[in-house]
């Protein structure tokens, strides 16, 4: 079987091979100021793919000075709203037409399964490019009444220099989420990649070229956060920081932005999210929902559906039916097509989420399937299902980020309610019911930006 293969080999061949590795900066592909690079690993293979180009506070500094010089005296700031959005949507077109391309890099650095990057990851970007294409030409003011014949006017105007850093686990799509609105807007951009995940948004940097942005507009980073992400979020230059990623690294970035002036600042951190099933729920559906809500990408999700609160007449039933649909997962090669879960992202990733898997054991709560070690190369962590997890226990408040769903029972209402807001966090939730006062009392309910009704699946169709 697959899983026997070990020291980097692969039962199926990657079509394509990454070739841009340099920064991009300034509209031209450039070396590393004292040429340091870093490798990035296969998770799979858990071998190296390719030595890329390693951003240092130098290189930031070019960066920013060419997003600064793009925005007070490049083309960009006369190019028309319904221009940029031409060229957002050229780039959009370009990302389908590259789709096979751009699918089977993002597979290979991440460690997703091909299948979900192709029919999920891929369109997913080029849609965001499409939308805010369409967006860039609608952004409009307010007129306020004044006094006599007097108006007063609000026009948006763009930020400026944006500086964005994101994370590996969706890569595509979070450089899509970052870069998208800040262009429409007409704001230049120094995005810096995760550290672990430098491929695609390469390739998406020379799609940029190729698309007809001016030069300096998007300025592209692979590296690390000590350095070159902590330097990019305290430089001078930069008028807004977007950052994605995990909140203790949020809140530094907060403290540290404000140490040269005032930047605008928006966080996208991590999430504990509650996925409440009624008794009246279609067991099967919200199992499957469920499911999906949890295990998806391996759980690496920030608004990943954790906390799987049940109502106690459906709660065996749901188990039963949960544990036979995570044991269908295909654990296996991130190229092959039938793969429906890949490896976690790094050694350490998985290190952490074992160490979970640890503590749900140690502080008591029911394995029903998982929690045992992957014989064979990658990093995975089978999927994983707690039950009789009380709220107390340390896998029912932190975020695991791995493939780790915990079960816990409830029978009132207002009680699961005041149990599911009681978190730090507060990204998404989920309700699986057929009774639609109950899914608006619910919904109204539960503090989460983000409230999915009946369908857990995160704004992608896959
Ligand atoms: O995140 P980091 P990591 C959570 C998840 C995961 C944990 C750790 O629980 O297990 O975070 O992951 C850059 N100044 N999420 O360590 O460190 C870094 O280079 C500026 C949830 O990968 O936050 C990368 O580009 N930048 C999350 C980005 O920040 C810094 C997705 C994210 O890395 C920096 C990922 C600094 N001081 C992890 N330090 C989600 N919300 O979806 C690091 N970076």
């Amino acid at each position: 079987g697959r899983s026997l293969l070990k020291n980097g080999q692969r039962s199926f061949g990657t079509r394509f091979k990454p070739r841009q590795t340099q920064l991009f900066i300034d509209g031209k592909w450039v070396n590393s100021a004292h040429g340091d690079t870093f490798e990035t690993i296969d998770p799979y293979t858990e071998q190296p793919i390719i030595q890329v180009q390693r951003a240092s506070v130098e290189d930031v500094d070019r960066a920013v000075y060419s997003a600064r010089k793009a925005f007070d005296q490049g083309p960009w700031r006369k190019t028309s709203a319904t221009e940029r959005g031409d060229l957002l949507m050229k780039l959009s077109d370009l990302i389908m037409q590259n789709c096979d391309e751009l699918a089977h890099l993002e597979a290979l650095d991440n460690g997703k399964p091909v299948t979900f990057a192709k029919m999920g990851d891929v369109p997913g970007t080029a849609r965001t490019f499409q939308y805010f294409g369409g967006l860039a030409n609608k952004i409009v003011g307010d007129t306020i009444q004044a006094p006599g014949n007097f108006h007063a006017y609000t026009r948006k105007e763009p930020v400026g220099v944006a500086a964005q850093i994101i994370p590996w686990n969706f890569p595509l799509v979070m450089q899509a989420w970052k870069l998208a609105p800040a262009l429409a807007a007409g704001c230049t951009v120094v995005m810096k990649t995760a550290e672990q995940t430098p491929l695609s948004a390469l390739r998406i940097g020379e799609l940029i070229q190729q698309a007809g942005f001016p030069d300096g507009v998007v300025n592209i980073l692979s590296g690390f956060g000590e350095d070159a992400g902590a330097y990019l979020t305290t430089h001078p230059d930069v008028d807004k920081i977007a950052f994605t990623g995990s909140t203790e690294v949020g809140l530094e970035i907060m403290r540290n932005s404000s140490k040269t002036g005032l930047k605008r600042v928006t966080l996208e951190l991590g999430g504990k999210s509650p996925n409440i099933i009624c008794e009246d729920a279609d067991v099967s559906e919200a199992v499957a929902q469920a499911n999906f809500g949890c295990f998806v990408n391996a759980g690496q999700i920030c608004s990943a559906g954790t906390r799987v609160f049940v109502h106690d007449k459906i709660y065996d039933e749901f188990i039963d039916k949960s544990v036979q649909l995570a044991s269908q997962a295909v654990l296996g090669d991130s190229q092959d097509p039938n793969t429906t879960q890949g490896p976690l992202i790094s050694s350490e990733q998985r290190e952490k989420v074992w160490g979970y898997i640890e503590s749900g054991k140690g502080q008591g709560a029911s394995i029903m399937t998982g929690a045992d070690p992957y014989d064979g190369q990658g990093y995975f962590i089978k999927p994983t299902i707690f039950a009789d997890v009380h709220d107390e226990m340390t896998i029912a408040k932190e975020e695991i980020f791995g493939p780790v769903m915990q079960v816990l029972k409830f029978s009132d209402y207002d009680e699961v309610i005041s149990r599911a807001n009681n978190t730090d966090y507060g990204l998404a939730a989920g309700i699986m019911t057929n009774d639609i006062g109950r899914a608006f009392y619910l919904v109204n309910s539960l503090r989460a930006g983000t409230v999915f009704v009946n369908n857990y699946r995160l704004g992608f169709d896959i």
